[in-house]
């Protein structure tokens, strides 16, 4: 049985974490922020730093922290995030005895009563909460499946447990100008919650700003961090889980913006739990690119290599990467990769890359491939493209998804300084002015977006 090594801040919970929490992880709804990323996979299964995928991130962070029950709920089931999920997790996590783990995806299904597919996050809760009352446990851990960030959730559920709350809410202090798209709260002095408002607007939003000093932020950080943010992650005790979205907010679809301001409201003790670290959303096109051209930065915002706490992925036996007469700075190169006479410059190159002689690629994230295509396979199709990068291609500010086929001497450096365009017919969208390449597409021999 695989278990990270537990970081110095351990503590001892009783009862244990694997006996009393369950871990739930919001997969993912209609996925539109970062389509098409998600065009033809559940979110959570997006890849992430050239090996892993957005799951990974949560998952670890579970396993690390001693939670080695969770689910992830999602609003449609992929093979791809099935496939992942089995094959990394279930030796990590599984076992025979009494505290055996699992990982499980859930995907929205209709049934009678619901007709619908999951309406928000609390309602995508409320629908599994049969199964989720079925484990018995004390807490539910709810995560989200598109964060970065590195937590010890130990410390969480005892700061929960501590305060004997009813909800803790995982927060962080914000500047101004990102404030608008997070829940905002203040606290008093024990940090109890005393007001809450999701994404809040105008006058709303100015009237949210605290003294962030509270926090033990100095003087000057305080200022540049006048609000404090809700990470949309909870420790809920499991019996106001049940009571609140069964029987008092029996219709409310958000957490954000229904149950937990309406929790506060009715008196219940919902706390703050401040999180010191690196957090980021990535859950937009332009987060995530961003998030992942920093991890080939040298002082990159989160790491990979943190023996202690081991981010998990699928075993995948590949070869490791060969890169002939290449040029590379500033970037990360996935495993089984395959390069020749290329410049690559502050670029994620995901697994099973394969780019040809004489290709520039800056700025760019690739996805890689999900396998490496037999010779007759290609030959068969009737522009005879193979999966990767053709000779001479110069790639720029973009996201090239899984196994798509780019031609000879391709420029895709969005040449127009279009911001926003969806050309999908032609293989790709541009969002924030980043081409993304859809998966599986092919772009043709010169073409120049
Ligand atoms: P948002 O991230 O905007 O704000 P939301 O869109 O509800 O909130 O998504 C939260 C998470 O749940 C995301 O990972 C999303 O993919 C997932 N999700 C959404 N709908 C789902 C569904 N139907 N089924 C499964 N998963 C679903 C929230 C909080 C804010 C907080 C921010 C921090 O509401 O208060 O500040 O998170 O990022
Ligand atoms: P990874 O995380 O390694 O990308 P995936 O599970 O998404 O894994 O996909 C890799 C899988 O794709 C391999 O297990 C392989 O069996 C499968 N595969 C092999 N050949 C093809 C093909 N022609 N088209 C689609 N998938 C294929």
């Amino acid at each position: 049985k695989q278990m990270a090594v537990k970081a110095e801040s351990e503590v001892c919970l009783t009862p244990s974490m694997q006996s009393s929490v369950l871990g739930i992880i919001l997969g993912g709804g209609a996925g539109t922020r970062l389509y098409p990323l998600t065009k033809k996979r559940a979110k959570p299964a997006v890849p992430l730093g050239g090996n892993y995928r957005l799951i990974d991130i949560p998952v670890s962070n579970c396993i690390n922290s001693n939670v080695n029950k969770i689910y992830c709920l999602t609003q449609f089931n992929s093979a791809s995030l099935n496939r992942h999920m089995s094959q990394a997790y279930n030796s990590t996590v599984g076992g025979s005895n009494a505290n055996s783990g699992f990982v499980e995806v859930l995907a929205a299904q209709q049934s009678p009563e619901n007709p619908e597919w999951f309406q928000g996050t609390a309602d995508a809760v409320r629908q599994y909460l049969w199964l989720f009352s079925e484990s018995d446990t004390k807490d539910y851990l709810i995560l989200s499946g598109d964060h970065l960030y590195r937590m010890d959730y130990e410390l969480f559920v005892a700061k929960h447990r501590e305060c004997d709350a009813d909800i803790t809410v995982g927060a962080v202090p914000m500047d101004e100008e990102r404030a608008a798209a997070f829940g905002l709260m203040k606290i008093d002095d024990t940090g109890r919650i005393i007001d809450f408002a999701e994404k809040p607007e105008g006058d709303a939003l100015k009237a949210m700003a605290v003294d962030t000093t509270i926090l033990g932020l100095d003087a000057e950080r305080a200022a540049e961090m006048p609000f404090i943010a809700s990470m949309g992650i909870y420790v809920f005790k499991s019996s106001v889980m049940i009571s609140l979205l069964s029987e008092t907010f029996p219709t409310a679809n958000d957490f954000g913006s229904e149950v937990i301001p309406g929790a506060k409201d009715m008196g219940l003790h919902v706390q703050a739990y401040l999180f010191d670290g690196y957090w980021e959303d990535i859950g937009t096109i332009k987060a995530f690119y961003d998030a992942n051209l920093n991890l080939c930065t040298d002082k990159p915002n989160f790491s990979f290599y943190d023996r202690k706490a081991t981010i998990y992925t699928q075993s995948r036996f590949l070869p490791p990467s060969k890169m002939l007469n290449c040029q590379i700075s500033n970037s990360v190169i996935g495993d089984g990769c395959s390069i020749e006479g290329s410049t690559i410059e502050g670029s994620m190159i995901g697994l099973r890359s394969l780019i040809a002689d004489g290709c520039t690629i800056q700025d760019a994230m690739l996805m890689g491939a999900d396998y490496y295509e037999e010779y007759d396979e290609c030959e068969a199709l009737p522009d005879c493209l193979p999966i990767g990068i053709a000779q001479g291609c110069t790639l720029k500010n973009c996201i090239i998804d899984k196994n798509a086929r780019i031609g000879e001497n391709c420029k895709i450096v969005n040449v127009d300084g279009i911001t926003e365009g969806n050309f999908e017919d032609q293989g790709y969208i541009i969002k924030d002015g980043i081409i993304v390449v859809c998966k599986d597409a092919t772009i043709p021999a010169g073409t120049v977006i």
